[in-house]
């Protein structure tokens, strides 16, 4: 008779499986050769100190499910690694003086250490770090490679510049109100020369991706189209009247032109200085001054009032003949379209508002379809905005708007006064840094040859160990003379290095490539390896990175396709973004509200699986949580319980299966409740990731365990079914303990094996059916039967079945069925010859 621990201590049985699993390299990729493949991943973490809550639980996700598909039989790669380098140790080490090398060293160890506490199926072997020189050569690697296609240059351009991290960073990293999305300072525009990626070549490319990304929340393929944002309209040229300039204006509505009253240059339009007038120039000079000085997001947002200065100069509409005057606003942005608008406060808000302001004419030109009659310019409330059909618009009076711009753009062209356009909101990624802990940019600047590659022969291109750290905005790289000089690849004389670093978005975009052959010291990774594992089948993280890293990735992809190094398009199939673990009071968690609860403290107080099961059951992985520690102690007490019925019945544990058949009465019931569940939980668990129904069907099979004595070995049987599919089912979320009852109940059985690879149990069909219904067998007419079938069965199941009876077999041998009759629920009736 076994014998069982009697309590549950996950003390004692969670480092020991483990440590059974890491000698058993279970979790290795690439063990299955034959298997069908699955790369599951979840976002690589920035080592800072400790493992928070929100690490915690998109890891669980992403384990849960590469633990699922392992036993399912695939062969998994569940890979692990630090996103490293970054401005956070910089940051910390500006505080204490700290060298950010060796800060992260120290972090990544306890990181890791609190990872594999809570027991993730990581492919260790696999891990590595981005501030590993063999690591972010590969970086230098691509850059060298764009650099000779050119996807990467050197560009002179206004930078956003965080007065806090004093650096350049990138668009995505600016939020709300023009902050640092790290350090919430604010953000200034700064001309600078810089490196860039031209991200925007790919943009109808990374657009036409979406389409197909079926798999994708729609909120974030919708965010990276918005970002993208693709806009189809014409440029039209308005003569400076009195002078040979021309104003070039973008519009998405060149419909709507018989409508322009006034015409908008951005204050940072070359034109502005050329078109004032003497006498408006004080004007004009004060308010482009004092534009320099506000931010872009405060001068163009929805909500800012709208202000301005008339130049003194006029446009002529090229359609019309029309002249209007020529402003310069807020609200129209140097770096957008061509910087100039044509404005039809009529149809247009922002137009219709400035030109109430400025006492500015209005004038409606298009007549919604179907809808009231427009009023007049004057008694607008709002600007109508939608399409619909011209009026009082010279010849093009009279047609629908989209087909007046088609002909409209086409007359522009023909008449050489403009053209059909596309504009993006996408800019090129400028990646140059002016910090110290990133990828050197493997540039050497010679007096004679300029901008030089370093040959890849000589990368890495390392950090110099000596880090003056000055958060000054000097590069600091710029300070170690052993890094700067050095001598020209081409022609062997002094030359200094680019002392500027990349931005870590690039260490993320192609890491998931990295991970198939880690330690690769002649390519980035292997093409076989490529072919083997891409794409990722399941990518978890926060949809925060909606239009960052899960945007420049997917560039990144493609440059690698180009390169001949992946065989397609995107990264990731499926993107699974996960909600956020908040604080017991419903808040974020944070220092700032004393709610922040740590896993570590967790795992020690109730072990990993009780954590697990808590972030897997409270809600399905896109939704938020609120942690909630009567939730926790609630699923300990459910691990518990667990326990206790296979401890409660130990007798059953040895009771051979084939007694299974002789299962009947409530035993009958308890394995038509296992298969169903077995049925149930599987059926959501893959595909929809219903971790928490899952777990809830694990929890009513576990009450009907206890609701049952069993008195006979078949009812015995029963029972250790039951329990060996729970201790099965339960490996994905609650490893450890399902482990270890499950070589409690199988005992010698199943010795040397271990259940995180054993296979997912299957539902017989016959016990799942909910309801059968006795049906009469009829050969020619006659009842020569009668059978059990499923509810729900069709015919062909109930004519194989029919055929299996003893009594109509013998009255249909040798005989040809010419047709069978069949009523559901009823009769089925052979008609033979
Ligand atoms: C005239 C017009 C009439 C417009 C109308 C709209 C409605 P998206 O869709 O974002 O591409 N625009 C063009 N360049 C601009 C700039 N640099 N700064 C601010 N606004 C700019 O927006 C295109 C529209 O935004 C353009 O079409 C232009 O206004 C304005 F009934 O032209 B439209």
């Amino acid at each position: 008779m076994p014998s069982m621990n009697e309590r549950y201590e996950p003390k004692s049985i969670e480092p020991r499986w483990q440590r059974r699993w890491d000698e058993a390299g279970v979790f290795r990729a690439g063990r299955r050769e034959g298997a069908e493949k699955r790369y599951v991943l979840e976002m690589f973490p920035y080592p800072s100190g400790a493992m928070h809550m929100g690490h915690a639980r998109v890891y669980t996700i992403g384990d849960a499910l590469a633990r699922l598909l392992r036993m399912r039989g695939y062969d998994v790669l569940h890979p692990m690694g630090f996103d490293a380098l970054g401005l956070p140790a910089e940051n910390a080490a500006l505080k204490d003086g700290r060298h950010p090398a060796e800060r992260t060293r120290e972090n990544i160890v306890a990181f890791r250490q609190d990872m594999q506490r809570v027991g993730f199926a990581f492919d260790w072997e696999r891990e590595f770090a981005t501030c590993d020189p063999e690591y972010y050569r590969w970086n230098q690697w691509f850059f060298l490679r764009m650099l000779e296609k050119g996807i990467v240059y050197r560009r002179q351009g206004r930078a956003n510049w965080c007065t806090g991290c004093n650096t350049v960073i990138a668009n995505e990293q600016v939020v709300d109100d023009n902050l640092c999305e790290r350090c919430s300072s604010p953000v200034v525009e700064r001309v600078i020369t810089e490196w860039a990626f031209r991200i925007t070549d790919y943009a109808d490319d990374l657009l036409a991706g979406l389409d197909e990304l079926r798999d994708w929340p729609e909120r974030i393929t919708t965010m990276q189209r918005n970002w993208i944002g693709r806009s189809e309209g014409a440029e039209v040229d308005f003569a400076v009247d009195g002078s040979a300039e021309r104003i070039r204006v973008f519009t998405t509505r060149v419909d709507t032109i018989f409508g322009c009253t006034y015409v908008v240059l951005a204050p940072e339009h070359p034109l502005t200085a050329r078109l004032t007038t003497p006498a408006r120039k004080a004007d004009v000079q004060a308010f482009v001054d004092r534009m320099a000085r506000t931010d872009a997001a405060l001068r163009t947002g929805e909500d800012a009032p709208k202000e301005g200065a008339f130049t003194g100069a006029y446009a002529v509409n090229p359609y019309s003949g029309e002249k209007v005057p020529v402003w310069i606003a807020n609200f129209v942005l140097a770096g957008y379209g061509t910087g100039a608008v044509m404005s039809v406060p009529a149809h247009d808000q922002r137009d219709l508002e400035f030109a109430r302001k400025f006492a500015l004419p209005v004038r409606g030109v298009i007549q919604p379809a179907g809808g009231p009659r427009l009023p007049a310019g004057e008694a607008l409330e709002r600007a109508s905005t939608d399409d619909g059909v011209l009026v009082d618009s010279g010849p093009f009076t009279g047609l629908p708007s989209a087909e007046a711009r088609r002909r409209m753009s086409a007359l522009a062209k023909e008449k050489g006064f403009g053209e059909a356009s596309v504009k993006y909101h996408l800019r090129d990624w400028g990646f140059s840094r002016q910090r110290y802990w990133g990828t050197p940019i493997p540039i050497v600047y010679c007096p004679e040859h300029g901008a030089v590659g370093v040959p890849d022969a000589d990368l890495p291109v390392t950090l110099p160990d000596e880090a003056i750290i000055t958060g000054t905005g000097e590069p600091p790289l710029a300070k170690v003379p052993a890094f700067v000089n050095t001598t020209c690849p081409t022609c062997g004389k002094p030359a200094r290095r680019e002392t500027e670093t990349m931005d870590t978005f690039v260490d993320s975009s192609w890491y998931y490539a990295r991970y198939l052959s880690p330690r690769d010291a002649e390519r980035p990774f292997g093409q076989s390896e490529a072919r083997r594992w891409l794409p990722v089948d399941v990518y978890v993280g926060g949809p925060e990175h909606a239009v960052m890293h899960l945007l420049y990735f997917r560039f990144w992809h493609r440059v690698m396709q180009q390169l001949g190094l992946v065989f397609e398009k995107e990264p990731v199939k499926r993107l699974v973004t996960q909600g956020i673990v908040n604080g017991p009071d419903g808040r974020k968690m944070s220092k700032r509200w004393g709610n922040v609860v740590q896993p570590g403290p967790i795992v020690d107080r109730f072990g990993a699986d009780t954590m697990r099961m808590f972030m897997l059951f409270a809600a399905p992985p896109e939704k938020d949580i609120d942690w909630s520690d009567e939730q926790v102690e609630g699923m300990f007490r459910f691990l518990s319980r667990v326990w206790r019925i296979f401890h409660a019945r130990q007798e059953v544990f040895l009771v051979p299966d084939r007694l299974l058949a002789d299962a009947a009465g409530p035993f009958l019931e308890l394995r038509r409740k296992t298969h169903r569940t077995i049925k149930r939980v599987t059926d959501g668990l893959e595909g929809e990731l219903k971790f928490n129904t899952a777990i809830a069907g694990l929890m009513e099979l576990v009450n009907e365990l206890y609701a049952l004595e069993p008195a006979s070995d078949a009812d015995r049987a029963a029972v250790k079914e039951a329990l060996v599919a729970l201790a099965t089912m339960l490996a994905p979320f609650a490893p450890h303990v399902a482990e270890e009852l499950w070589h409690e109940v199988l005992g010698p059985e199943v010795r040397d094996q271990l259940l995180a690879e054993a296979p997912w149990p299957s539902h017989d069909p016959a016990l799942v059916v909910a309801d059968v219904v006795t049906v009469a067998v009829q050969v020619n007419g006659k009842l020569r039967g009668e059978i059990q079938v499923p509810l729900a069965a069709g015919e062909p199941e109930v004519r194989a079945l029919a055929e299996r009876e003893e009594r109509v077999k013998a009255h249909l041998a040798g005989k040809t069925v010419r047709k069978v009759v069949f009523v559901p629920r009823r009769l089925t009736n052979f008609v033979v010859a």
